[in-house]
């Protein structure tokens, strides 16, 4: 197991690399480019710049979170196959660099979905919350609370200027349901797995989140039988994912620790998002420090599953709590999430020393 950090660059992330090389036991930077709109290539130049910025600060980039997928691909417009190549050629640059594992999300509009970024907890710590209740009818509403309360920060999956077509957007997603976005995500993983086993670099798949449809948009990765489908359009182990514990487990149906047995056995989750949740009523949660204790989700049960079916690939910290007067970007923060992943490491190593 190697423990990762996420981090936003240099130019738009207030922690610095060197912050989380002090943070014991993180070997793994999780970063991206910001920078390149989605669906361009990745350039060389860009990559090696980061790279050579995370290996000065002693630390590794074998995973990059996220490259996001065009949305012409998953509405499977014909010009899809333009960006189809741009994604293939971004593989192979990244694989030039050592990166084995890309996270990508299969959502259509909207990443993640809060209704509070800023949710306080008693202990005076904010974090982010979903309430069903507070979704606005217009989506517009909904991406403009987001955007006014994230303090300047641009939030991942929420890039600006796709956003800024929401309705165009909505407009193109009206005829893609469930069955068109799972037949474009078979178009786009035919075509890419292939590259991926040629340079050894696996796609792992994020979760929905919340694991439920929204505005109407169609939803394909909420639980484990999602799972079983999207392993069978395309077999083979580059096709993965990544199994966020939070976004699956703010469904209560969702058993995460037997998700993670039955996928790590068959080598096809290369990377592990821990994040505790708690549900404040069915299908509604806060965000809450990564301690069993704090949440709905039992952190001991996640690290024994993984631990108990030979997890040897990336895990990180997830979203964490702005603490101790941090105000970060939300889910971010430093100081939650370094905690995070010392609970995680501890979890970890007992678990390891229990075996001897
Ligand atoms: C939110 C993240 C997501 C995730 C993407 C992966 O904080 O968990 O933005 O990175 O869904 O593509």
């Amino acid at each position: 197991m190697q423990m990762g950090f996420r981090w936003f660059g240099s130019a738009d992330d207030p922690i610095k690399l060197q912050q989380i090389k002090q943070i014991p036991g993180v070997k793994q930077v999780v970063g991206a480019l910001f920078d390149v709109p989605v669906g361009e290539v990745w350039p060389k130049a860009k990559i090696a710049t980061l790279k050579k910025g995370i290996n000065a600060a002693g630390l590794q980039m074998d995973v990059i979170e996220s490259v996001n997928i065009h949305d012409d691909i998953k509405i499977g417009k014909p010009t899809r196959d333009k960006y189809i190549e741009n994604y293939k050629t971004t593989i192979r640059n990244l694989a030039e660099y050592g990166v084995k594992v890309i996270c990508y999300n299969f959502m259509p509009v909207f990443d993640w979905l809060r209704t509070d970024l800023h949710y306080q907890l008693a202990d005076q710590s904010n974090v982010m919350a979903f309430e069903a209740e507070k979704l606005t009818s217009d989506p517009q509403e909904m991406i403009d609370q987001i955007k006014n309360n994230s303090k300047g920060f641009i939030l991942p999956g929420w890039e600006p200027e796709r956003l800024a077509e929401i309705k165009h957007l909505f407009d193109a997603y009206k005829d893609v349901d469930e069955k068109k976005l799972t037949d474009n995500l078979k178009y786009f993983l035919d075509a890419i797995i292939p590259v991926c086993e040629e340079c050894d670099v696996r796609m792992a798949m994020h979760p929905d989140d919340p694991p439920r449809p929204l505005f109407g948009l169609p939803r394909i990765y909420k639980n484990r039988d999602d799972m079983v489908k999207i392993e069978e359009l395309h077999e083979s182990k580059y096709n993965s994912f990544t199994i966020c514990t939070g976004s699956l487990g703010e469904n209560p149906d969702n058993d995460v620790p037997a998700i993670i047995r039955e996928f790590v056995r068959k080598d096809r989750a290369p990377f592990i998002h821990a994040r505790n949740i708690k549900y404040t009523s069915r299908g509604n949660f806060h965000e809450a420090a990564h301690l069993s204790s704090e949440g709905s989700l039992d952190m001991y049960d996640v690290m024994k599953a993984m631990h108990d079916s030979g997890f040897d690939g990336y895990v990180r910290p997830d979203h964490g709590r702005n603490i101790w007067g941090e105000d970060g970007r939300p889910g971010y923060g430093l100081y939650d999430r370094a905690l995070g992943a010392t609970y995680l490491n501890g979890l970890w190593e007992a678990l390891e020393k229990s075996d001897k």
